[in-house]
């Protein structure tokens, strides 16, 4: 038999105590030298008060049918039962296909929703509406989006920065010097996507310093780097400034790799061209950026010398990537690198999301994992992910999108498993308009987000923990087994069990089932795997009892290793087959916010601007130490860093004694957007005009009927911009927003975000 309690979240395996169908204890799994906090998040979340207990609909939508409606997220629930609510979901969904086809389904689903391999919600609810006739998709991911589009055209992938990046052990053996644009936050390598069995990242920096490694760390937060480092408070946002004059004390004392640009770049002449300021005459020297970013020429012009002196590699953190013109920073981190010329050699060169996700360091495996097969979506139509309140609220209208133009469809439902975009999108309060343009929202939950409040059909899940599955990463050595911890909560259904009902009803339960159960399909799954890959595995019955399985990695992994060795055999799958330092393809799209060479882009929502002057603080919304995004934010972690309920948010003194603030008071976060409160943390360790608000606090409006209302939580996205960071990638830009802050004078209204809605 299994060990029963062990089992796997997003951030870590872990061996569980379970009592009376409820998770009691947890402990790290055996081997994981630095298991995440968060596993602390997990004892009394499967029966918590926020679970959804039973299938819902809204009331207005049960009364008045489907319609565009502005209750959501206000109006009380009606509780239903399974067959009651398969007729009334297979119905709406014959409906829409029908009357407007199936491209008036949304069904992109952004979200992480839970490691598993079968269970995954997008897998489950992407497979299901396929057969359906197929849905409006989605393309990219809020982490990524600028990343996405920019480095297939530049380096001929996005994927392979990370899977096949630079491993932590080279890094430690070869590199001198580490430079960290966004630094390596520790608290963000507890992660990895489909879960994790070690965390050596920590371990890893420790090492690399031992072994005489530095560190430079440029961040408007000293956190980002744990332990010893050279700190650059730079102003946030001008990252690309930096690493122009980097470039331009490279390229104007000689410093600059030729050869290399010769042999495995295009295009660095014309790049050079606006470095020196030849055709706009800026040139972006030092003295230059130094205006911009705020740190010392003499540092600036010291910094490159030392970076061509030394075996280097320039880092650069996802977060660089989720603002306006996001696509600049990974690609001028690329050009840095190569002008360097040490792209390919050990421990030098370019990495990207080193402290943004466990991944990034780790050994690839050799050959894939099991997966459940997800055949072809019929509808073609797609939006780039983070513009969903766009397409809703500009159904016809066109948009660009990497060198296309397309056209938002109309969509009449959408549909939502395994994710929450009152989360993960910005501008709540325009979501909140898009969601009420449309005919039906669906979401399945296993708990009362704030998606699943602004549902007309509630559908019940199970969390992981409450069925059997098993799941690993493509860069984690090990298979685990995940039997169910405890039986399902009150009415909880798997997503499989429910679309499994669906489709029988809707007339192609046979496709969707295969006549397999849920436990059928892993063995399937696995089964198929191990017939498919060139290396012999025990059969499934003998995985299950062991409870894990190691697999085979690729060790060593230099980043474009093979590509310096043979750049005719490993040409890149870039137009030229090199590293596009200046892209004909994208000048030619002649994008006003994206050129043909990366370039310096003053932003909206910076300290330099404008804008700056109405809302003067920069405020850094960064994903949470203490949760994964809005997952399990009502558990023990997550709530013990609350202040008087509310999100924290960190000031510097020099901010927070002008407001007349003090640590523990409570603070309204405010632009012209929306606003929220927030408990003030004060802390030395910013940069003076930087606060912090770190995304995931549930959106609790202190009037539910108003979407302009006040968050009275703490989630920043009430105040993010919902703009793409560029014609290019439309990618999210939800990483920082200019506010202001002030103290919070009347009564304290309470924090409701965690009870669940009335339901009669
Ligand atoms: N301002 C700002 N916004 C951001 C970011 C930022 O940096 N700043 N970061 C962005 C990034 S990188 C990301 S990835 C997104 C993350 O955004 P999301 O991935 O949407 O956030 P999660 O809270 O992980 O949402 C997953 C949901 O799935 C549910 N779930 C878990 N298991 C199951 C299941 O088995 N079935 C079903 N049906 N549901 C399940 C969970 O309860 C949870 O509500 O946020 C983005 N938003
Ligand atoms: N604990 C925890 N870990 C997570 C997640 C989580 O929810 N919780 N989410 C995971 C997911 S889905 C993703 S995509 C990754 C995201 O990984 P990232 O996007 O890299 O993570 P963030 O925490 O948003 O940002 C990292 C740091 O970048 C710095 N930064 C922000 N703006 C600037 C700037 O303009 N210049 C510079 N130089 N630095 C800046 C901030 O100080 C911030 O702490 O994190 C993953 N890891
Ligand atoms: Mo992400």
């Amino acid at each position: 038999m299994p060990d029963a309690r062990t089992s796997l979240a997003h951030w870590g395996a872990f061996r569980a105590d379970v009592a009376d169908g409820e998770i009691t204890s947890v402990s790290p799994f055996p081997g994981d030298t630095d298991p995440s906090p968060l596993l602390g998040n997990l004892p009394g979340s499967l029966r918590h008060s926020s679970r959804i207990a039973t299938p819902a609909v809204r009331r207005g939508w049960l009364r008045d049918g489907p319609g565009p409606s502005s209750a959501r997220g206000a109006d009380e629930f009606v509780a239903v039962d399974w067959g009651e609510l398969t007729e009334l979901l297979a119905g709406e969904l014959r409906r829409v296909v029908d009357t407007y086809g199936n491209e008036a389904i949304y069904g992109g689903s952004y979200g992480w929703a839970s490691a598993g391999r079968f269970h995954h919600a997008q897998s489950q609810v992407h497979r299901f509406l396929k057969l359906l006739g197929g849905y409006t998709f989605s393309r990219h991911s809020y982490s990524l989006g600028a990343t996405g589009v920019i480095m297939p055209r530049v380096v001929g992938t996005h994927d392979d920065l990370f899977k096949r990046s630079t491993e932590w052990n080279v890094i430690v053996e070869h590199t001198d010097l580490l430079v960290c644009f966004g630094g390596v936050n520790l608290k963000n390598t507890g992660i990895n996507h489909g879960g994790t069995t070690g965390h050596p990242a920590r371990e890893a920096l420790h090492r690399f310093r031992a072994n005489g490694g530095r560190i430079v760390s440029i961040s408007p937060l000293r956190s980002d780097v744990d332990g010893d480092c050279e700190w650059l408070p730079a102003v946030p946002g001008t990252d690309v400034a930096i690493m122009l004059a980097l470039a331009y004390v490279l390229a104007t004392a000689n410093l600059a790799d030729r050869a290399f640009l010769d042999t495995y770049c295009t295009g660095y002449e014309q790049f050079e061209k606006y470095l020196l300021g030849t055709e706009d005459g800026v040139p972006k020297s030092p003295q230059w950026a130094t205006q911009i970013c705020g740190i010392d020429a003499t540092v600036l012009t010291e910094l490159a010398t030392r970076m061509a002196a030394q075996r280097t590699i320039i880092t650069v953190s996802w977060s660089l990537q989720r603002v306006r013109h996001g696509e600049q920073a990974p690609w001028m981190g690329l050009t840095l690198a190569a002008m360097l010329g040490q792209i390919g050699l050990p421990g030098g060169g370019f990495g990207h999301g080193y402290g943004s996700m466990n991944e990034p360091g780790l050994p690839p495996l050799r050959h894939r994992l099991p997966s459940l097969p997800q055949g072809l979506n019929p509808v073609r139509t797609f939006i780039p992910v983070a513009a969903v309140s766009d397409m809703l609220l500009h159904p016809g209208e066109t948009f660009t999108y990497n060198g296309r133009t397309l056209t938002y469809p109309d969509i009449r439902c959408v549909y939502w498993a395994g994710g929450n975009p009152f989360h993960h999108h910005q501008n709540l309060p325009r979501l909140r308009r898009a969601l009420g343009r449309v005919d039906t929202v669906v979401v399945h939950e296993p708990y009362w987000t704030p998606m699943a409040r602004h549902a007309d059909i509630v559908v019940p899940s199970t969390t992981a923990f409450e069925r059997d599955d098993f799941s690993g990463s493509r860069n984690d050595p090990l298979l685990v087994a995940m039997p169910a911890l405890a039986q399902p909560y009150a009415q909880c259904r798997d997503d499989y069990t429910t679309f499994a009902g669906l489709a029988e009803r809707l007339g192609f339960g046979a496709q969707f089932t295969q006549g397999r159960t849920a436990r059928q399909w892993l063995e399937h799954m696995y089964e198929k795997w191990s017939a498919e890959i060139d290396f012999a595995v025990p059969d499934f019955d003998q995985f299950w009892a062991d409870g894990v399985l190691r697999l085979p990695v690729e060790s060593g992994l230099t980043l474009l290793a093979d590509f310096r060795a043979d750049p005719q055999t490993h040409a890149l799958a870039t137009p030229s087959g090199k590293i596009e330092i200046f892209s004909d393809d994208i000048a030619g799209f002649e994008y006003p916010d994206c050129a043909g060479h990366p370039r310096w882009y003053e932003p909206v929502e910076w300290l330099g601007g404008e804008r700056a002057q109405r809302f003067p603080l920069h405020l850094i919304a960064n994903q949470p130490a203490t949760r994964l995004h809005g997952q399990l934010d009502g558990g023990a972690v997550s709530q013990n860093a609350k202040v008087q309920g509310r999100e924290p948010i960190r000031m510097h003194p020099s901010d927070a004694a002008p407001r007349g603030l003090s640590g523990g008071e409570v603070v309204r976060v405010f632009n012209d957007r929306g606003s929220c409160l927030a408990g003030v943390v004060i802390d030395e360790a910013l940069r003076p005009q930087v606060v912090q608000l770190s995304t995931g606090a549930w959106y609790d409006p202190l009037d539910p009927t108003d979407p302009d209302s006040m968050c009275v939580h703490g989630n920043p996205n009430v105040l993010t911009d919902d703009v793409g960071t560029s014609s290019l990638a439309r990618g999210c830009t939800g990483a920082a927003v200019l506010v202001q802050v002030e103290k919070f004078a009347g009564p304290l209204p309470p924090v409701r975000a965690h009870q669940p809605p009335v339901i009669r």
